[in-house]
């Protein structure tokens, strides 16, 4: 079933398309997070093949040609394994895998891939089980059938490795079996939450490798799974943190992308409870990131999936430390000036401006910048929650104190 060993690095192509909605850039830094996704799974990309079109092929995704030349590259340099950043349907990846005879993985496959390989608790690994039988069964006829199985590797861990010859039924009555489970798991968990009273809570919510654990692990002193991969939590970890005598809960949890696979938002739901559950939650942002704004743009769209866009969110752009605008050259005329070029005081002019000072902040959890502020916004945001849940004690927690820091937990 699952397995967690690593395997060598597999060699890998990946493979895009340009569109009307989506340009040579966009589709550069789309290819460029694929990448880092396969790295996470235990691949390495050999090279990228990219073509311009206004619809896929509904047969093949991409063109005859461009097929072709992929064939032949895949051919020549051994690699075992395709990647299209675009979801497949069970006839195109039937399709391209007959062609290519290696295997065809899209985004999805690998982001669960990831998930199932990184699933430490049972009740990470019941839930991405699930959520890769629930991608499974609508393309059990014709996945890599012809290709031996045994290989395993990307794509390969999970569920998959057995069953894919299995009548499908079996799978769905995994799914039942599996949905019991976390029925289970979930009823578990909402005892957990239900006796940490009416503590207030806290979520940091964000994309991917954003430094959420990083984060959190300064503040509460504790030590959560942190690394320059994606996925590296998959658990929820709950803290109490105290800060100047005023104690609250703080989560960390499972990171966003573009495109999470709606399996996984569907079945993580015992997870992302926690989210649901919050009274504040802190959006934290890899300011050094490219492209942060489209990163904000997915967590937000995340969380309108899982009900929670209107609860109180602070922003904490996080990295500043990493953060570095491009050059910009005045003298050249050619070049104007654009997003990439601005300094952080620009950011902050921006629709930044509009958050309100408040509800944005600027930080470095790394090298432990700026979180006096930070630990005073969350503070003055905890106690106006907290009091209005324990009105009878307002009179412990003063205005923040900057001087008689350190004293958290
Ligand atoms: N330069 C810099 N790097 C940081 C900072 N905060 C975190 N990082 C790095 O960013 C990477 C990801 O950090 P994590 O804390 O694992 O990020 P995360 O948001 O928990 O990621 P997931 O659990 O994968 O969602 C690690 O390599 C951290 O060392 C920061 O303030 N500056
Ligand atoms: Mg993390």
């Amino acid at each position: 079933m699952l397995e967690k060993k690593d395997t060598e690095l597999e060699k890998a192509v990946l493979i895009g398309v340009v569109t009307k909605d989506q340009d040579e850039d966009r589709s550069k830094e789309y290819l460029d997070e694929l990448e880092f996704l396969t790295y996470t799974a235990g691949g390495e990309v050999k090279k990228r093949f990219t073509q311009k079109m206004d619809m896929p092929n509904p047969k093949t995704f991409l063109g005859t040609g461009k097929m072709e030349e992929v064939r032949q590259y895949v051919e020549d340099n051994d690699i075992s394994t395709a990647i299209f950043d675009d979801e497949l349907s069970a006839s195109q990846e039937r399709n391209i895998s007959k062609i290519l005879n290696i295997k065809v993985l899209d985004r999805t496959n690998l982001i669960l891939d990831i998930f199932a390989q990184r699933a430490q608790t049972s009740s990470a690994r019941t839930q991405v089980e699930l959520a890769q039988c629930e991608y499974l069964l609508p393309r059990l006829r014709g996945m890599w059938t012809h290709l031996e199985r045994q290989k395993g590797g990307i794509g390969m861990r999970g569920p998959g490795e057995t069953e894919i010859e299995t009548d499908r039924r079996i799978v769905r009555d995994k799914i039942a079996l599996l949905k019991a489970k976390i029925k289970t798991i979930d009823k578990q968990m909402s005892v957990q939450r239900g006796n940490r009273g009416k503590m207030v809570r806290v979520a940091l919510v964000g994309y991917t490798n954003v430094g959420k654990s990083t984060l959190m692990n300064t503040i509460s002193k504790s030590e959560v799974f942190a690394e320059n991969k994606l996925f590296a939590t998959l658990d929820t970890t709950v803290r109490k943190v105290v800060i100047q005598n005023l104690p609250f809960l703080l989560t960390d949890t499972v990171g966003f992308i573009r495109k999470l696979p709606t399996q996984l938002v569907e079945s993580f739901k015992s997870t992302l409870d926690e989210v649901r559950e919050a009274d504040l939650l802190l959006h934290v942002v890899d300011i050094s990131h490219p492209n942060f704004e489209d990163h904000i743009a997915s967590v937000n769209k995340i969380l309108g999936e899982i009900d929670s866009a209107d609860k109180p969110v602070i922003m904490v752009f996080n990295k500043i430390d990493a953060y570095k605008p491009e050059p910009f050259d005045a003298s050249n005329l050619q070049e104007e000036r654009t997003k990439e070029h601005y300094t952080l005081a620009e950011w902050k002019k921006t629709w930044m401006n509009r958050v309100g000072e408040d509800n944005a902040l600027f930080i470095s959890a790394l090298n432990k910048k700026n979180l006096e502020d930070f630990k005073k916004r969350v503070y003055d945001e905890v106690r106006e929650i907290h009091v209005t849940r324990f009105p009878y004690n307002h009179f412990l927690y003063p205005d923040y104190d900057y001087e008689n820091m350190g004293e958290e937990e």
